[in-house]
């Protein structure tokens, strides 16, 4: 399974084509668009998220509600690129934290916008859809992905124990039920408020903020991904997935930096019948899965793009000065995990067809 993203975010739309899907595994447009908006709402998303409505259409390899084991093509026109056609907006000071500034040396430019405008995370619309595929291929094998938010900033939310979370099923699907009631993905609605109140105030400084969220996937055979070579491993592909959505810059699996803290005998799971007692390893062994439940934590930093900008310089004289500001969102957490269960969806549905192949399912 592979796939291909292209587009900017106030160009004229994205695209994803997506290879390898089995045929006959059903898809339907409600689903799909329900994927879209999960990922775009949130509390703390710009005015931006309210021009999008991430209408789509599936060029290919779907027919009849099937998938017919062509290549997928979807495409998302940008509402926006109507506003922002025939005009070039420069951008002169890059933004600390952005590929603003190495990207334009590396690529050449004398100003930021080509590298801005495929930088945002708006190309992240066009993985959701793409991993809604992938999930459904894992649906038909009893695979289920849940996602939600423990932190904003400094807040965490009072939740059931990690160890918990990572091991119980019934945990997990009320954590999700909860986070979709959540305007910032926090399966604790009191904490919520409080997450919301901290954006508010960050708004208000011109500030943005980052958070932890987690991702849960039940239903995970034994044997996906492998321990024979490096990059069969589950758990560093499932790492460099999660790592290459903007903004993330750590990621964890099972109990993660914890279990450098603790001896061995308490940091591993005691291989017993019917059910191994806890799950601090995040459902893999040695790059294989092991028919826990896979857990992954991942920190996302907070957006650079600050209305009371960092200094920068204006890289047309070198001279000192404030780093570019444009419409952004404050906090985007929610929707980071949104993108995330898209990401494991692809790699689960890689690793799986890697073990049991075939051309229709
Ligand atoms: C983004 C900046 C904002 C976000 C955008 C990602 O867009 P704009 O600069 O047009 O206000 O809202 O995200 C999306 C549009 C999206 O759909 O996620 C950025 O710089 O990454």
């Amino acid at each position: 399974l592979r796939f291909l993203t292209a587009g900017e975010s106030h160009g004229q739309g994205l695209v994803v084509i997506l290879e390898g899907m089995p045929a006959g595994i059903e898809v339907n447009e409600e689903e799909l668009s329900k994927e879209l908006s999960r990922r775009r709402k949130g509390y703390g998303r710009g005015a931006r998220a309210n021009i999008e409505k991430d209408d789509f259409s599936i060029v290919s390899g779907v027919l009849n509600g099937k998938t017919t084991g062509a290549p997928i093509c979807v495409l998302i026109p940008n509402k926006d690129y109507e506003n922002w056609k025939g005009k070039y907006v420069p951008i002169y000071a890059p933004r600390p934290g952005h590929a603003d500034f190495p990207g334009m040396i590396k690529y050449g430019f004398e100003d930021c916008r080509p590298i801005a405008e495929r930088a945002s995370a708006r190309e992240t619309a066009a993985r959701v859809a793409c991993g809604y595929f992938a999930k459904k291929l894992l649906q038909k094998e009893g695979i289920k992905i849940f996602s939600w938010v423990v932190s904003i900033g400094e807040i965490e939310a009072n939740l059931p124990p990690i160890e918990e979370r990572m091991s119980k099923v019934d945990v997990v699907e009320k954590l999700f039920q909860l986070a979709e009631l959540s305007e910032v993905r926090c399966p604790n609605l009191e904490d919520s408020e409080r997450m919301k109140k901290l954006i508010d105030q960050a708004k208000e400084k011109g500030d943005t903020l980052g958070g932890i969220f987690e991702v849960a996937v039940v239903g995970v055979p034994v044997g996906l991904g492998s321990h024979v070579h490096w990059d069969r491993r589950l758990d560093a592909r499932l790492a460099a997935s999660i790592m290459s959505i903007p903004g993330v810059k750590g990621v964890e699996i099972g109990l993660g930096f914890q279990l450098a803290k603790l001896f061995g005998s308490e940091a591993h799971d005691p291989i017993q019948k019917p059910k191994r007692p806890t799950n601090k390893a995040g459902g893999i062994e040695g790059g294989i899965s092991n028919g826990e439940i896979i857990f992954i934590r991942a920190a996302m930093k907070p957006i650079p793009t600050l209305a009371n900008p960092l200094p920068s310089i204006d890289v047309r004289n070198d001279q000192p000065c404030p780093a570019h500001v444009e419409r952004s969102d404050v906090c985007a957490v929610g929707s980071a995990a949104v993108v995330a269960e898209a990401m494991v969806a692809l790699v689960l549905a890689d690793a799986l067809l890697e073990v049991k192949g075939g051309d229709r399912w």
